[in-house]
């Protein structure tokens, strides 16, 4: 079975998820495996995308940043799917754009990113959006709550339970802008490693505009639109940054490179990372592929 209907799944459930954000804004007393507070949202929006894609007999397991462990399906199902909820969900209280990010790999987890099967991420932006690359070009797709699909679109099925929506393609075979024009980096200034200040010295020189909102996918959408460099680095404090191989760092080097882009933990393709652990951190590094090379230049 095709790992589309693991693409719709998580297009209907996130059209859901953002239909139920307003009501679920308060933390709850938990935490995540990585120490972050959890929102109402986090903890709903994470048992929606459990059950929904669990349900589909092409997937074989489910990850979540918000689990501590892997959760095994009932059958032999190919596709093992990594999700983080609400990337974000920070953002819920201060109405600021978040989303959810997934990856379907073809191997157990924890895995790395060369066994990406189909990944991207939903934007619960001032529209809902989806950037997906599935063996091939990077495309973007307006989500909407539909019962019907235009001639242009596709109509999901609902299958896992969700309503239909529909999924219009409004840009493909996406390639980032040769000329970058933003960036946002991660941490606070005084905790980032020697060399990235002169670095980011360097983009302000070149006249790119701070944009960092928060939202890894918000930020690394624009990265991707505009063309230019997100980063969440290694810290002194915290050498492998904050960010998640699995559920962050591996799908969105995934879109990024597929779109012609580059991605470094520091010093290799993050595709190329050692997965050890399902909550492994590692330095994210994603843009422009001068401009991944100059930053790799400088934190040697
Ligand atoms: P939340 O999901 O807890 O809001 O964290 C979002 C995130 O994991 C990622 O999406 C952001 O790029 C990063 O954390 C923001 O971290 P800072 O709050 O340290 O800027």
């Amino acid at each position: 079975m095709s790992v589309e209907r693991v693409v719709d799944t998580i297009a209907e459930t996130a059209v859901e998820v953002r239909g139920g954000l307003a009501g679920r804004r308060t933390y709850t007393e938990g935490e995540n495996p990585s120490g972050d507070d959890q929102l109402e949202a986090d903890v709903w929006a994470d048992s929606l995308f459990e059950e929904r894609l669990l349900a589909i007999d092409s997937v074989g397991s489910y990850a979540s940043e918000e689990r501590p462990d892997v959760i095994e399906g009932d059958g032999e199902g190919d596709y093992h799917v990594a999700v983080d909820p609400l990337d974000g969900s920070s953002n819920l209280q201060s109405n600021n754009p978040m989303g959810v990010v997934f990856a379907a790999y073809d191997t157990p987890l924890p895995a790395p990113g060369r066994r990406i099967v189909a990944g991207g991420w939903v934007l619960l932006g001032p529209i809902t959006t989806m950037v997906v690359a599935t063996d091939g070009p990077v495309t973007e797709y307006v989500l909407e709550a539909a019962d019907e699909a235009t001639s242009e679109s596709h109509l999901t099925d609902g299958h896992g339970g969700g309503e239909p929506v529909e999924r219009r393609p409004v840009a493909e075979d996406i390639t980032i802008p040769e000329d970058p024009t933003v960036y946002g980096i991660g941490g606070r200034v005084p905790d980032w490693p020697e060399d990235l200040e002169s670095f980011v010295e360097s983009l302000e020189d070149d006249r790119l505009k701070l944009r960092y909102g928060g939202a890894m996918i918000a930020d690394v959408n624009q990265v991707l639109t505009y063309g230019g460099v997100f980063a969440y680095p290694a810290l002194v404090d915290r050498p492998d940054g904050a960010l998640r191989l699995q559920f962050e760092g591996n799908p969105v080097a995934h879109v990024i490179e597929t779109a012609g882009g580059a991605s470094s933990d520091g010093e290799r393709s993050i595709l190329d990372v050692e997965a050890e652990e399902v909550h492994q951190r590692v330095p994210v590094h994603v843009g422009n592929a001068d401009l991944i090379d100059r930053l790799e230049d400088a934190l040697d």
